[in-house]
């Protein structure tokens, strides 16, 4: 998979390199270059901002760089792949477990994190004619740019394609991916050692014995669940709900 991230601080993307996302690198699972915006400037200043029409507080993201970014990196396509464009906004559509997949799933992604108040909206209007553009929000908060968010669905992503994990199981039954344990959240782990400052082990987790083992982990999965995330139990098919989550 190709990713494109086009930023005025291609350092806040280091992180890339390290871990999960930079061994898929190494691999060559993951071809992943990080553009300097300013590379796309032609004043003495660099300038990538200007103040917004109609007035208000902060800037804008002038919409010439990022035309000039998008086209040299869209014609240097080297093997007749159609790409995502994928604009982190925090008035984007919500990146969730199921984009991720989505995502995943693409052989080209082109990132265009934003600082300031955004890109003239013009830009995603232009691409938008040409590729297919997700504006996605990683959660109900705000952040200063969209280089954290590229990080996090970087992440997200990256770790479902496959080679990326050691063991391909690893992500069946993450919180939040589809399927048995669905949109519930993980409950607790333990390993060695037996004893730790006084705190043993859960009985069940030494019986040997997997049915039982598998059932309370289902428990611990739902209690954790309505502690935390009531909005999950409450969304949740009925008929997924087993006859002792109910006495819960
Ligand atoms: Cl994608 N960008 C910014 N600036 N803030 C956010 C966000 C994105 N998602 C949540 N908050």
């Amino acid at each position: 998979m190709r990713l494109d991230i086009v930023t005025i601080f291609p350092e806040y993307l280091e992180p890339l390199n390290v871990s999960l996302v930079g061994k898929a690198r190494a691999r060559g699972v993951l071809d992943v270059r990080v553009h300097d915006l300013r590379r796309w400037t032609h004043d003495r200043h660099n300038t990538v901002d200007d103040t917004p029409y109609g007035g208000g507080p902060g800037m804008v993201m002038k919409p010439e760089p990022w035309g000039e970014a998008l086209d040299t990196i869209l014609a240097s396509d080297e093997d007749g792949r159609e790409p995502v464009l994928v604009v982190p906004t925090p008035s984007g559509s919500p990146f969730t477990q199921r984009t991720a997949v989505e995502l995943a799933a693409e052989s080209w992604l082109v990132f265009t994190p934003a600082r300031y108040e955004g890109i003239d909206r013009r830009v995603i209007e232009e691409y938008g004619e040409r590729l297919r553009v997700r504006e996605l929000s990683i959660g109900d908060y705000v952040l200063a740019g969209g280089e954290a968010p590229v990080l996090v669905m970087v992440e997200a992503v990256a770790r479902l394609l496959p080679g990326v994990l050691g063991n391909a199981e690893s992500h069946r039954d993450d919180s939040f991916a589809p399927g048995a344990m669905a949109s519930l959240l993980e409950g607790p782990v333990y390993t060695k050692p037996p004893l730790w400052r006084g705190r043993g082990i859960p009985e069940v987790l030494l019986s040997g014995h997997h049915g039982r083992i598998a059932r309370w982990r289902r428990d611990q999965a739902f209690r954790r669940t309505a502690r935390y995330r009531p909005d999950l139990v409450e969304r949740c098919d009925p008929a997924a709900l087993g006859a002792q989550d109910r006495e819960l």
